[in-house]
């Protein structure tokens, strides 16, 4: 055999041999890992990326123990939202991109990760809780179990999805996002698309989300009732906002007493003007706002 085809043979064997190695790395990563850090965990990094990028990852996951949450935005029923993760995240919470949603006790939600990047390798986990790490309880998780958006590239695996899955109480959720270990063709943040069902971002079912909602939680008593007097007049919505409302912004925003009555007044005779209350309405609501305790 000639020197130069036994050195191309040496070459593509040593070739086949590396490539055979970070294969086995790669699809052997513990994805699901869970977030404590334990003996095995560590032993199995170790085993799989080397110890100094083992150690590496295990001090950022002891440091991600505690940090306040930079969120990319809230999910709302059936938006798409768009978001880019740090390549080859893992299940770091350093790398994490996190949402939020506002669920209700029995609400069934479903959440679907897609990649843009045919490289990205996605996976999500839901956590009851919000703003920093430290308060976050993790729920469920997903990973490789949904069909994928873009054909597989590079041992990018599949993407997540969260199924129906049952809220335990009416509370704010996260959920994080990462490129666990994306292919190998590839570098630099990984973009994808996350969309939720069966929540709500209308806290007070007024047909306006709470992000663009004057007041996301409106007081829908059936009459405008100032300090416990009832006025009997109907607490009727102005976009988004009830009378009650509108009263309680003058209750909050008045220095005395005075100014109290007199911003009701002029509120009043706005929706007289406007014809959802009568003259006569006018004058209960007034009334009531004179003898009000406030502030
Ligand atoms: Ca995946
Ligand atoms: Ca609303
Ligand atoms: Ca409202």
């Amino acid at each position: 055999m000639r020197t130069p085809r036994k050195l191309f043979l040496i070459i593509s064997c040593l070739a086949l041999f590396i490539f055979s190695c970070t294969e086995e790395k790669n699809t052997q990563l513990p994805e699901d890992a869970n977030l404590t850090t334990t003996s095995d965990f560590e032993q199995s990094l170790i085993n799989k990326v080397g110890s100094e990028t083992a150690t590496q990852l295990i001090e950022d996951l002891n440091d991600s123990a505690r940090f306040p949450i930079n969120y990319d935005g809230q999910l709302c029923p059936d938006a798409v939202n768009f978001g880019e993760a740090v390549y080859r995240g893992f299940s770091n919470l350093n790398n994490a991109d996190f949402w939020y949603f506002n669920g209700s006790a029995g609400d069934v939600v479903s959440i679907q990760v897609d990649r843009v990047s045919c490289e990205m390798d996605p996976v999500m986990r839901l956590y009851l809780g919000s703003g920093d790490t430290s308060s976050l309880s993790y729920l469920t998780g997903a990973d490789d179990n949904n069909g994928q958006a873009c054909a597989p590239a590079c041992y990018s695996f599949a993407d997540p999805k969260i199924n129906g899955y049952v809220l335990p109480v009416t509370a704010v959720y996260t959920v994080a996002i990462w490129d666990f270990a994306g292919g190998f063709c590839t570098s630099g943040p990984q973009a994808y698309s996350v969309v939720v069902t069966g929540n709500s971002c209308d806290a007070d079912g007024d047909g306006c989300n709470d992000d663009v909602d004057p007041h996301p939680n409106s007081n829908v008593d059936p009459t405008v009732n100032i300090d416990g007097c009832d006025s009997g007049v109907d607490n009727v919505f102005i976009d988004c906002s009830s009378l009650n409302d509108l009263i309680g912004d003058c209750a909050a925003a008045a220095a005395n007493h005075g100014d109290f009555v007199s911003c009701v007044a002029h509120l009043a005779n706005e929706w007289k003007n406007a014809g959802l209350i009568s003259g006569r309405d006018k004058g209960k609501i007034q009334s009531c706002a004179a003898r009000a305790d406030i502030p």
